[in-house]
């Protein structure tokens, strides 16, 4: 499947979206407005695009620390999202969960999770829950090349395919788990191939490209709508910043880097593409200024919204309160 080309132009404002939403976040974390941690998705942002425009609202995401681009592409508030940078009450979790675990349920997004690879057995039973339920959705997880080494991975993608329920794995390689790189965690560099020892179809993508994870997630769409089980999408990506905030680098080169950003970078490419189908310089200009407004206005809302009361420390937690 191709993207339209107004598609494209919403693929491309999701894009500009999520990391205008990561570089105001770094800079509020720097002036300690932010607290705790922070992973961006900097120089990944066309898999999550690629992805929402391949879904529907009721398709179901699982992400991971690194999951603002995909959260954000799938529907998730500004508002909300940045109130839940801030702790603040308005957020998407009331301001109790902060950057790893943004939810949205009415847009399907389910709690993202910290625990590396945890995703991929959590989405088993959200494709099995719709699938009883007789329902044609599917749900998706991102995870991370160094995920994919985790041992309930294999165990969930055995189980996924014994049970042939619409889970779609993607894995989105970034060639780095924290600061090692992948010649030293896996012996093939194309994780895909793993997903054939459970019979999962599977593909190599250009996760750098948004109408090639288009493409692919709709493959892997209609397979698990159509009863045909789940789907594996290795994305072929790079993060062009640190791992978390802070984190110095010292274990890849700068031109390493730089190649990555400025020769293979996904907004600037689905730009180029905007560009050869006709619009102008001006129009994509016109939706940078308007992912801008987005992110002022969601950064005030949440500086104006209140923290959470005191007494909301025991709701939403599933441990008893300790007896005074
Ligand atoms: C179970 C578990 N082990 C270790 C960690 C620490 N940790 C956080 S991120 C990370 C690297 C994961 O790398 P990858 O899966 O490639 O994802 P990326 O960060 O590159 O997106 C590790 C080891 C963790 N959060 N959870
Ligand atoms: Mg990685």
């Amino acid at each position: 499947m191709t993207l339209s080309t107004p598609q494209l132009r919403d693929g491309y404002r999701m894009m500009l979206l999520a990391r205008a939403f990561d570089r105001k976040c770094e800079e509020l974390f720097q002036q300690g407005i932010i607290r705790g941690s922070l992973h961006m998705c900097i120089g990944q942002e066309a898999t999550g695009a690629g992805a929402a425009l391949a879904l529907r609202d009721d398709d179901i995401l699982i992400t991971n620390y690194r999951g603002h681009g995909h959260a954000l592409s799938k529907g998730i508030s500004p508002r909300a999202a940045m109130a839940e940078m801030l702790g603040r009450a308005t957020g998407c979790c009331k301001g109790k969960g902060g950057s790893m675990h943004w939810t949205d349920v009415k847009k399907g997004i389910m709690p993202a999770n910290a625990i590396v690879g945890a995703g991929l057995p959590t989405v088993v039973g959200c494709a099995l829950a719709g699938q009883l339920d007789g329902l044609d959705r599917v749900a998706v997880t991102f995870f991370g090349d160094g995920a994919s080494n985790q041992g309930t991975a294999h165990e969930a993608m055995n189980l996924a395919s014994i049970w042939k329920v619409p889970a779609i794995y993607i894995c989105e390689n970034n060639l780095y788990s924290e600061m090692t790189p992948i010649s030293k965690t896996a012996p093939n560099k194309d994780l895909a191939e793993r997903a054939a020892a459970y019979h999962i179809p599977a593909e190599v993508v250009d996760g750098n490209d948004i109408e090639a994870m288009f493409d692919a997630v709709c493959r892997a769409v209609t397979r698990g709508r159509q009863g045909g089980g789940p789907s594996f999408i290795e994305a072929k990506t790079y993060r062009v910043v640190g791992h978390m905030i802070g984190d110095s680098q010292i274990y890849r080169s700068k031109d390493e880097v730089e190649e990555w950003r400025t020769q293979r970078d996904p907004i600037m490419r689905a730009g180029a593409k905007l560009i050869e189908r006709g619009l102008t310089a001006a129009e994509l200009e016109a939706i940078q200024t308007s992912v801008d407004a987005t992110i002022t206005d969601a950064v005030q809302f949440a500086k104006d919204s209140p923290y959470p009361d005191v007494r909301e420390v025991y709701v939403d937690v599933f441990a008893e309160p300790i007896p005074a």
